[in-house]
């Protein structure tokens, strides 16, 4: 069967039959309760969805499994000569829920090289688009080209019992994550240098390989593909891209279908288009200023402006988080490491003294610190990879690790369809009326 598919089975199926028992005994036990600004503002905090790869706490920050970003930088097997840790190992510990040894994340580096190889027709389909089309949208395509791989589908088609759906399912996660660093480095090139591709590095890890792929063989950049692979993979189960994975999943389709759908999510300017945003925001801003290098002042006055004109300042504030988002910290350490001269990225550190009090003072924007997307940018602009477009593609590489190895988990747990009620503005104004009338 393979080490880890027995290793998920062997802890996936004892906590579906818990999971079932604790439903029977404790189902109609009540979570919370919820108001009519919830149902109109996108169900905020309502605690609707159960996601075991990851928890987050708005004043601290995502934990993976119960470890924070540094627990994992401490924690996780490292490649050779490298600080940052392998992807390979969160995909694990969100799959199996305990660390891994260095011998199990080879296993699974090799295991995904062994699984690498993208169909043709991925490649001829993604040939037929302009090559202006977003970089975004060619990756939902590719995805999309390659739902004929799905085994879920195939079992499903010949007929399966619902207790094995667990099982197809392990197999095209494993295929698809395995493929997507090979997609979207045809993208990239095709995109930005012509076509010309370069062959993977069966040597390398599955994040090195990457940026091999790409074109970056830097071995700082590497460290920067691991930790950012890892930092990006998941933000526990409501966030757009999770939750219309998990969404999408839930009607059993499988995980080439759902996944798209997640990726759909991610490439609004919201969510993780935000990281493209930001740099756009910033070169704007330089060239508006005529400076590479604008100080506080300049960089003040154009919030403001950008916040008059009603437009958002990307790569600040948050659904949940209300205070500085780990994964922005994580990068600005390894800034500090590896670039702490660089002009844009000490522009990106300015943003980060200036912004957080004049969002504050708005009154309304409820978290004024920089996500995610604040910074990881400037790091790709750093070592040369320029071309913003690209940007969300790198976040949904790594998103593929958390969402897809929720699905696994969405499959074994047997989690139902999901169809939460809605309701008109009508229905609202006359249980308004009613409930007026009662107080
Ligand atoms: N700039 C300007 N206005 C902002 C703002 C920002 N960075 N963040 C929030 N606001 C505004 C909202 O638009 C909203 O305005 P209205 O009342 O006029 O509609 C008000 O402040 C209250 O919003 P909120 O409750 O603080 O924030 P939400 O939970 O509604 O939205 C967002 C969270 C992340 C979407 C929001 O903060 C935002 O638009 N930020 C900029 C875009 C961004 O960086 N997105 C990436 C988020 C992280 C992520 O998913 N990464 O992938």
């Amino acid at each position: 069967m393979g080490i880890l598919k027995d290793k998920f089975k062997s802890v996936a199926l004892p906590m579906a039959a818990e999971v079932k028992a604790m439903i029977k005994e404790h189902g109609d036990m009540p979570l919370g309760t919820y108001t009519i600004d919830q149902a109109y503002g996108g169900m905020k905090s309502i605690m609707a969805l159960v996601t075991e790869t990851s928890l987050l706490d708005s004043e601290e920050g995502i934990r993976f499994r119960g470890y924070t970003i540094p627990e994992l930088q401490e924690k996780l097997p490292k490649a050779q000569d490298c600080t940052e840790p392998l992807p390979e190992g969160l995909f694990y510990l969100m799959l199996i829920g305990e660390l891994p040894d260095s011998k199990m994340v080879e296993h699974i580096s090799s295991a995904w090289m062994r699984r690498s190889i993208v169909p043709l027709h991925v490649f001829t389909a993604l040939n037929e688009l302009p090559p202006h089309t977003h970089p975004m949208t060619q990756f939902s395509i590719a995805i999309m080209a390659m739902q004929t791989e799905s085994i879920f589908a195939k079992k499903y088609r010949e007929g399966i019992n619902k207790k094995d759906y667990w099982d197809p399912m392990f197999e095209d996660v494993m295929t698809l994550i395995a493929r997507l660093p090979r997609v979207a480095a045809y993208i990239y090139r095709r995109t930005y240098h012509d076509g010309k591709h370069i062959e993977p590095d069966p040597q390398l890890d599955w994040a090195a390989n990457f940026a091999h792929m790409l074109g970056f063989d830097d071995p700082s950049f590497k460290s920067l593909m691991r930790l950012y692979m890892t930092i990006h993979a998941d933000h526990e189960g409501g966030n757009v891209s999770a939750h219309s994975t998990h969404l999408v999943g839930s009607a059993l389709s499988d995980a080439y279908l759902s996944f798209t759908a997640g990726m759909n999510g991610l490439a609004g300017p919201l969510h993780g288009l935000a990281n493209q945003e930001v740099i756009r925001w910033v070169m704007q801003m330089q060239k508006e200023i005529g400076s590479t290098s604008p100080t506080e002042e300049q960089i003040a006055a154009y919030i403001q402006r950008t916040l008059t004109e009603g437009k958002v300042v990307p790569g600040y504030g948050h659904a949940v988080l209300r205070k500085t988002d780990p994964r922005f910290t994580a990068q600005m350490e390894f800034a500090k490491k590896y670039c702490p001269n660089d002009e844009l990225v000490n522009t990106i550190w300015r943003i980060y003294k200036v912004a957080p009090p004049i969002l504050e003072n708005t009154g309304k924007i409820k978290n004024p610190w920089p996500n995610v997307d604040a910074h990881s940018g400037s790091l790709l602009v750093h070592y040369g990879l320029v071309e913003e477009d690209f940007y969300t593609v790198l976040f949904g590489v790594s998103r593929a690790l958390g969402v897809l190895t929720s699905l696994c988990w969405d499959r074994a747990l047997g989690l139902g369809i999901e169809r939460p009620k809605s309701i008109t503005t009508e229905w609202v104004k006359a249980f308004i009326a009613k409930n007026k009338v009662k107080a």
